[in-house]
């Protein structure tokens, strides 16, 4: 592939494409290193502040006795990793934790839950929450599992900004590391949530002991999707024991890195974000996963369940960089309950350490 060209050709024409072959994108999988790295900075450039980047924070609402049998998960009832189970959380300790994680710097707060999907009864309590994390003036982002219409469309009503739902690995992949939901249950939510105007934030994981191929297969559905994610999580596999995957062999990290600049290239205007695995990144890796064009991050004590880096060391690193956290826009924030909730943190301890900043 002749990068110049290829360089010549996103500026000349729309560079958003939803037709990826599977040639096209094996081509810019082995590109040498370091044309690929230009390349997707430069597509980068076009397309981004290229010193700026996005700070999201995660709660585990609800945490472990999953149904699903998901190999590289902590939470699966399937698996024995000692994780203590937590009911689903109260939606003012859930709010409190906003409140933290907005005064740290995030500008998203992303709640998960490990369930397969959302029962009704559950469906009012997630929805204050949305209300609850907007009024503070955060983005909002959930991931549930599976939605139905009828959810999603009462999660776009409650104003939710993005919802989470990974394909996390190529459709032939994903037959050896889940069985109890399909690559197409996968889509059909993507489709539902697409539908109801939420935003769509969807990648994968790497290091689960996939091929090349699996990589490219995965960024091939996701930049081949009608629309592309506006948020792309690329994940590296933390290898938690218990877990089936415990062993398997850690991925190359340049081969990390080119997933990360592959992304950026075949979803220009997506933000690519260093999602799960930063604690075993250095701050080369870390530093090199940016030039290649991620601008997000999760930041905070823990990603679900398990630890991400201190935050003033992930703020460190990004002022050494010169790379600007971006701020809130509009500053829409209910300042009562900003005030109430925060006298609410200094008593109780009880909040998830994923909001001790
Ligand atoms: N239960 C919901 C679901 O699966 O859609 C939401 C929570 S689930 C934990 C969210 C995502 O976390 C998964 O899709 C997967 O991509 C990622 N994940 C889970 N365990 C991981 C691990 N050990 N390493 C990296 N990513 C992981
Ligand atoms: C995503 O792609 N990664 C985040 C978020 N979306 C929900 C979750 C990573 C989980 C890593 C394992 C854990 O902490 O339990
Ligand atoms: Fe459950 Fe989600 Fe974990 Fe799969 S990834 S076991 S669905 S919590």
């Amino acid at each position: 592939m002749d990068t110049t060209n290829y360089l010549m050709d996103t500026t000349d024409q729309p560079s958003i494409r939803h037709d990826w072959t599977p040639e096209e994108v094996q081509q810019l999988f082995e590109l040498p290193f370091n044309d690929l790295l230009f390349l997707a900075q430069s597509v980068h450039r076009q397309n981004f502040d290229q010193n700026s980047i996005q700070i999201s924070t995660l709660l585990s609402i609800k945490t472990g006795a999953c149904p699903e049998d998901c190999q590289y998960c902590p939470q699966s009832a399937h698996y024995d990793t000692g994780l203590k189970v937590e009911k689903l959380m109260e939606v003012e300790k859930v709010l409190a934790a906003a409140v933290r994680a907005k005064d740290a710097g995030a500008t998203r707060f992303c709640m998960g839950a490990a369930w397969r999907s959302p029962k009704k009864k559950d469906m009012p309590y997630v929805v204050s929450m949305v209300q609850g994390v907007k009024a503070l003036g955060l983005e909002t982002c959930m991931t549930l599992g599976m939605l139905t219409v009828e959810q999603t469309e009462q999660l776009a009503e409650a104003g939710l900004d993005y919802y989470n739902h990974n394909l996390d690995t190529s459709p032939e992949y994903y037959r050896q590391i889940i069985s109890t939901r399909t690559y197409d249950d996968r889509l059909e939510t993507l489709e539902h949530v697409r539908d109801a105007g939420i935003k769509v934030c969807s990648g994968g994981i790497v290091g689960m002991g996939e091929t090349q191929k699996d990589r490219e297969g995965l960024l091939a559905q996701l930049a081949n999707l009608p629309h592309h994610p506006e948020s792309v999580p690329i994940n590296m596999l933390v290898r938690v024991e218990g877990t089936p995957l415990t062993e398997v062999e850690v991925i190359d990290s340049f081969d990390f890195i080119r997933t990360i600049a592959v992304a950026r290239i075949m979803m220009p205007q997506s933000y690519v974000r260093l999602s799960a695995g930063r604690e075993e990144m250095n701050e080369e890796m870390h530093a090199l996963a940016y030039f290649a064009g991620a601008n997000s991050i999760f930041c905070g004590e823990k990603l679900l369940t398990t630890a991400l880096p201190a935050t003033h060391k992930d703020f460190q690193l990004l002022d050494r960089l010169g790379i600007n956290k971006q701020t809130l826009e509009i500053e829409h924030s209910d300042g009562n309950l900003e005030e109430r909730l925060s006298g609410q943190i200094e008593k109780d301890k009880f909040f998830y350490d994923a909001a001790r900043l």
